[in-house]
This record gives structure tokens, C-alpha cells and sequence, in this order.
């Protein structure tokens, strides 16, 4: 079945939709197998949040929105689930708070990097970092902290969509500002990240844009006053408070 054929008004088509782009994704060389694991696993948590967006995560995306638009170099950092589920609501978030786009993988092979960075200038990014390599994430073995000295290694913030928890203890320990998106409230990234956003990427990153959008002309001190008030443990809690106290409405299976 291809993404055109899933019906409209099947009830899980939004769950459907995203399967296929997995799918398509790994046959097309962009997302690692693994990939397919970490999408199950990212299924069975939007599943208990109820497949929305929560009003926490909605404070924790404008709270992005807004560290985004007070950086001096915010780069997004693209995976194979990422570059196969939001390739175009990354470039526009990329263009719209004028981050630079990074592919770096977990899983890195320079064939998949090549193969992403392509696949995000088809969905219009004009460059795309990640190709050159001549960075590091301290503390990682060689492959998995390679990164651009001109993207990861010299940004002050950093998105990481579905990041390992390692990595994103590294990149913490480097100084960053990170902001997590990921559904699962318990795993390590979130629970590092300045901004974690519990939410699936896919509506998580066109939120960012949307708050971003709002926020264009706000002054500087009104950016600080967003990034102050919020409260990344709060954001967890709220997150943990869904899925444990939340109704099992029967949601419909494919
Ligand atoms: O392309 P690569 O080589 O960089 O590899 C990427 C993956 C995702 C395979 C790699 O980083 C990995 O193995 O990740 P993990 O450790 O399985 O963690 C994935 C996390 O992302 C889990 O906590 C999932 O709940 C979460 N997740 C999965 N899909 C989504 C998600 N979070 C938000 N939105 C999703 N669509």
C-alpha cells in the first residue's frame, strides 16, 4: 500500500501514513532498520498519550520556539526517522527560526548521510551539514560523535528529535542548550534536555514553526520571559500524569 492508497477516513490513517514513511524510508536507504524498532516503540507512547498533543507539550514547543529565535546558532540535527517522517516541516522549521540542518546518525554510515542530505534538498533545504565530519562530540567512540565543526560542535542550541541517551549526555556535557523531542517521558534525552518535548515529531516540529511564527517580532526580554518560565521537569511530570492517570479509550487497531 503506498501512502496515496491509505484511505482518508480509516480511523488510524494518521498512524498509517506514518508507518508507510518508515517503511519507504528504510527500502530508500534513509532509515536504519533500528529505526523501524524505535518507531514501535515511539507508537505504543503516543498510543498512551492519547495521540494529541498535551497542553504541556504545547508550552514546551513555544518555549522552543522561543530558544530557538534567542540563539546565536541553533542547528536541527536530522536521523533517518526524522529525515523519513518530516522532511519538509523540518525545513521550514529550519528556515522559519534560521537553524542549520544537520544529518547525524546514530547507526553512521557516509552512503546514509549522503542519502539524507539529498532526500532534504529535494524537500527544499538549500545546505545541509553533516557531510564533512571534522567535529566531534567528546566522549563517544569515533563514529557515533562524528559531527561538523561548523554545525553540532560550534552550536550553542541544538534539536534533537529521537536522540539515544548517551548522545544527548554528551552533548550536554558540551554546553548545549538542548531541546528533545520524544514520546517516551522516561527516556534519558528528555530527561537531559533544557526543553524536552514529549509529543510526536510529527506534530511537535510544525508546532515549533507555529509558535515560532507568533513569536517573529517579540523583543528579546519577551523570548527570556518564555525560556524563564518554563519548567522541564514540569513538562515530564505532566507527561508521566497523562499516561498513568489517562482513560484507555479503546483506540481503533489497523
Ligand atoms: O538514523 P539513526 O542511525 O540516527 O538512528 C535513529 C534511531 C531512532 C534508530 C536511534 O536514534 C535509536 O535507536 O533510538 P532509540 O534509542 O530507539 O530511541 C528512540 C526514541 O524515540 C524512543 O524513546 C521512542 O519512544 C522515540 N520515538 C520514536 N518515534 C518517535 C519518537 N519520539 C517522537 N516522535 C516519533 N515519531
Amino acid at each position: 500500500m503506498t501512502e496515496t492508497e491509505v484511505s482518508e477516513d480509516h480511523p488510524r490513517y494518521a498512524s498509517l501514513v506514518t508507518r508507510h514513511r518508515i517503511e519507504a524510508g528504510v527500502e530508500e536507504g534513509i532509515t536504519s532498520k533500528q529505526g523501524l524498532i524505535a518507531q514501535g516503540r515511539g507508537e505504543a507512547f503516543d498510543y498512551l498519550l492519547g495521540e494529541r498533543t498535551l497542553p504541556s507539550a504545547d508550552r514546551a514547543a513555544r518555549a522552543a520556539a522561543a530558544t530557538l529565535l534567542a540563539a546565536e546558532h541553533p542547528v536541527i540535527s536530522v536521523n533517518g526517522n526524522v529525515a523519513a517522517l518530516a522532511p519538509t516541516e523540518t525545513v521550514e522549521l529550519a528556515e522559519t527560526v534560521d537553524a542549520d540542518i544537520e544529518v547525524n546518525l546514530f547507526n553512521h554510515t557516509a552512503e546514509r548521510v549522503g542519502r539524507i542530505a539529498d532526500h532534504l534538498r529535494e524537500h527544499g533545504a538549500d545546505e545541509v551539514k553533516g557531510l564533512t565530519g571534522d567535529g566531534e562530540i567528546p566522549g563517544l567512540s569515533h563514529a557515533r560523535g562524528v559531527v561538523d565543526a561548523d554545525g553540532i560542535e560550534s552550536a550553542d542550541v541544538v534539536v534533537v528529535p529521537l536522540e539515544d541517551g548517551d548522545r544527548a549526555a554528551a552533548l550536554d556535557s558540551m554546553g548545549k542548550t538542548e531541546i528533545v523531542i520524544d514520546l517516551n517521558p522516561g527516556s534519558r534525552s528528555p530527561r537531559t534536555a533544557d526543553v524536552p518535548i514529549i509529543d510526536n515529531l510529527i506534530r511537535a516540529v510544525p508546532n515549533i514553526t507555529d509558535h515560532a511564527r507568533d513569536l517573529a517580532d517579540a523583543p528579546p526580554e519577551e523570548l527570556r520571559e518564555i525560556v524563564d518560565a518554563f519548567d522541564a521537569d514540569e513538562a515530564l511530570a505532566a507527561a508521566e500524569a497523562a499516561i498513568r492517570d489517562g482513560s484507555f479509550a479503546a483506540q481503533d487497531e489497523t
